[in-house]
């Protein structure tokens, strides 16, 4: 079994080239993505082992996302099967600074929103040594709500540890609706990952990462809460505050860069520890945005190549 279970969509990216807007280009770069499996990629790369839990439709689209977790070792024996319905996709214009992101998703009624919670193998999932979750599912539909706040109960049940990253989607839900559905949520998880915006849509104070971290390890039970703000994270444990400076970045493509950020973390959590952590999440989440697409390519020898600064064929 898995040491992490991960459950959520994963979607097919289409990608303008960049520096195209959407409305011009000729062709777009179709890309696997979706949170949840990101993580479980970057983990299964690392060496963690991680298994994925969604619900696709046996076509094509739906044959290339799993065929692709696949290839990088993530388990995806408990993927559910739709008879017929549709896999998501949203397309994507690259913002190069200062330029925005602009992202149109094409998910409504998705395979994965129609997901009935009954069909989970839970004993899968209480297997695992940590399940970790994103407050994109809860986002999706009442099904997908429902799943996320029963993989938390079935966790806690076997005494697994759950990593919850907030990643709101305004796109998705208001930020009232998120508020009210992640609230409970949070109350329950051991890891607690976020952006310092997304803790500033849950608290109503809090200036830095070091005060947003301290704030929501008050305000929720969680052992340990990471919050990353631009180029830099703080972790709140045991009332203690730490904080780490990120690495100065040439951007190739920084879709993915918070998840791989959360697989460093997971990684580095499950074999040493908070220091670990910490160090691995900022350097994965670094070495991200090197790569076009969701995927950290990023190898055990890759992270000690980069953490020692000294390259390999050297
Ligand atoms: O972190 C990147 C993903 O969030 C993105 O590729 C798509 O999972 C996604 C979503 O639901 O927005």
């Amino acid at each position: 079994m898995p040491d992490v279970v991960t459950i959520g969509e994963t979607m097919l990216r289409l990608s303008a080239p960049p520096g195209v807007p959407l409305e011009q280009a000729p062709q777009l770069d179709v890309h696997v993505a979706g949170a949840e499996s990101n993580v479980a990629i970057a983990l299964c790369r690392l060496g963690t082992t991680a298994g994925w839990i969604s619900r696709l439709v046996d076509t094509p689209l739906g044959r290339r996302i799993v065929n692709e977790l696949r290839a990088h070792g993530v388990d995806v024996s408990r993927v559910l099967w739709a008879p017929d319905g549709r896999v998501g996709v949203y397309f994507l214009e690259q913002g190069i600074p200062p330029r925005q992101h602009r992202i149109i998703y094409d998910r409504a009624q998705s395979a994965m929103a129609l997901l009935n919670p009954d069909d989970i193998d839970w004993e899968f999932v209480r297997s695992a040594r940590l399940v970790h979750l994103t407050g994109i599912t809860p986002a999706l539909s009442a099904g997908c709500r429902t799943a996320a706040s029963r993989a938390i109960a079935e966790a806690r049940r076997a005494k697994a540890l759950v990593c919850f990253d907030v990643n709101y989607r305004a796109k998705l839900w208001s930020a009232d609706e998120a508020k009210t559905v992640l609230g409970p949520l949070l109350a329950d998880v051991d890891i607690l990952l976020t952006t310092a915006d997304d803790a500033r849509l849950l608290l109503s104070g809090g200036e830095t990462a070091e005060q947003l971290a301290a704030l929501l390890a008050q305000r929720f039970r969680a052992k340990t809460v990471v919050v990353t703000d631009a180029g830099r994270c703080a972790a709140a444990q045991n009332g203690q505050v730490v904080s780490k400076k990120g690495y100065e970045v040439e951007s190739l493509d920084r879709v993915g860069a918070g998840d791989a950020f959360a697989a460093g973390f997971i990684h580095g959590y499950l074999t040493d520890g908070l220091d670990r952590a910490l160090e691995y999440a900022v350097a994965v989440g670094a070495l991200k945005h090197t790569y076009r697409g969701d995927v950290a390519w990023v190898s055990p020898e890759d992270l000690k190549e980069f953490l020692s600064g000294s390259p390999r064929w050297r």
